[in-house]
């Protein structure tokens, strides 16, 4: 989606120029819920859709941030433009050491070729803050050319994940048999590539082994993921993890916009089942308190009161 008229609002023209400072002001704006953030990514959505969003989910500890590091030098010595979408508050990214011992003449702290942000996920139940989909078309509208997201892999916010990105790098270490187990309770599924890192600690031919078994029972169809042993500290395998990300990226079938519908239409049903919880715990009008009476006596079922108390709201 091309929009060839320029955003009226100054802010989004400054995000789209690529201006640190407006990027910076637009993140915080649309991590809120007013009514100016909803504006303002109307703005710059027809600025979206170019970049590559790139997730990387796994237990703490098992050196995304590392890895994302990592990955960072080795894009930007490809000209890459890298944004960092961090929802850790742990984060060790730092876009400058890693960089600093490579490209020693350039000033990172001034590099506008690299943004890294820290986020809270704010007691958000998915592990991801509400709004990440809409920081990440910040980056996208900016002109980053590659996104990346880092989440802990908490087994409960793995279709958000899907929602918000092109592709997934699922980050295990070798030899921990109990995360690996972990990783099979749910997260597994969503890899398009999976990462065994530490590969200089721990070797990582076992555990390449036992995941590559375990996901032949699980894929279906001619679904095949890589599986890839990293060094995030040396850059070995970095290389590797991300042309398979980029494989995994251009070989989806919907769209981001697609699924950024799908998104917001998941966070309308929730916001909706709060709202009504809150009117039916705080009903006074004695509706309830008679369905209550109806259920409890065996006379109704609890769904069909439900569909009475909700017609009851919207007439
Ligand atoms: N030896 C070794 N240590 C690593 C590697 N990757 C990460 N680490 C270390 O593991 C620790 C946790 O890494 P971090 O990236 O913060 O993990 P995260 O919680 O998954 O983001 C840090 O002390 C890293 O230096 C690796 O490939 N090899
Ligand atoms: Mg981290």
């Amino acid at each position: 989606m091309v929009n060839l008229s320029k955003p009226t609002d100054s802010l989004a023209s400054a995000v789209c120029a690529g201006h640190r400072a407006a990027i910076g002001k637009a993140l915080s704006l649309v991590e809120g819920d007013s009514v100016a953030a909803s504006r303002f990514c109307q703005e710059i959505t027809g600025y979206t859709g170019q970049a590559t969003v790139i997730g990387l989910t796994g237990p703490a500890g098992c050196g995304k941030s590392t890895l994302i590091n990592a990955a960072i030098a080795h894009l930007r010595r490809q000209g890459l433009q890298v944004a960092v979408a961090a929802v850790d508050p742990s984060s060790t990214i730092t876009g400058g050491a890693i960089l600093g011992d490579r490209l020693r003449m350039t000033d990172h702290a001034q590099d506008a070729g690299v943004f890294i942000r820290s986020l809270s996920s704010r007691g958000h139940l998915g592990g991801l803050t509400r709004h990440i989909h809409r920081m990440v078309d910040v980056f996208d509208a900016a002109g980053f050319d590659v996104v990346m997201v880092e989440t802990v892999g908490t087994g409960q916010n793995e279709q958000e994940i899907t929602q918000i990105t092109d592709a997934r790098i699922v980050v295990c270490t070798g030899g921990q048999g109990d995360d690996i187990q972990a990783l099979k309770a749910g997260i597994l599924e969503i890899a398009d590539v999976l990462v065994v890192n530490k590969a200089d600690l721990i070797p990582a031919k076992t555990t390449i082994e036992q995941l590559r078994s375990s996901l032949a029972l699980r894929q279906s169809g001619n679904r095949k993921v890589p599986v890839i042993a990293t060094n995030a500290l040396s850059g070995e395998g970095i290389d590797e993890m991300l042309t398979a990300a980029n494989t995994a990226a251009q070989g989806r079938n919907s769209t981001r916009a697609d699924r950024r519908h799908a998104r917001i239409r998941e966070l309308l049903a929730q916001s909706s089942a709060e709202l009504v919880k809150g009117k039916v715990l705080g009903d006074e009008s004695g509706l309830i308190t008679t369905l209550c009476d109806q259920i409890a006596m065996g006379q109704r079922s609890i769904k069909d009161c439900a569909t009475d108390f909700l017609h009851e709201l919207s007439s």
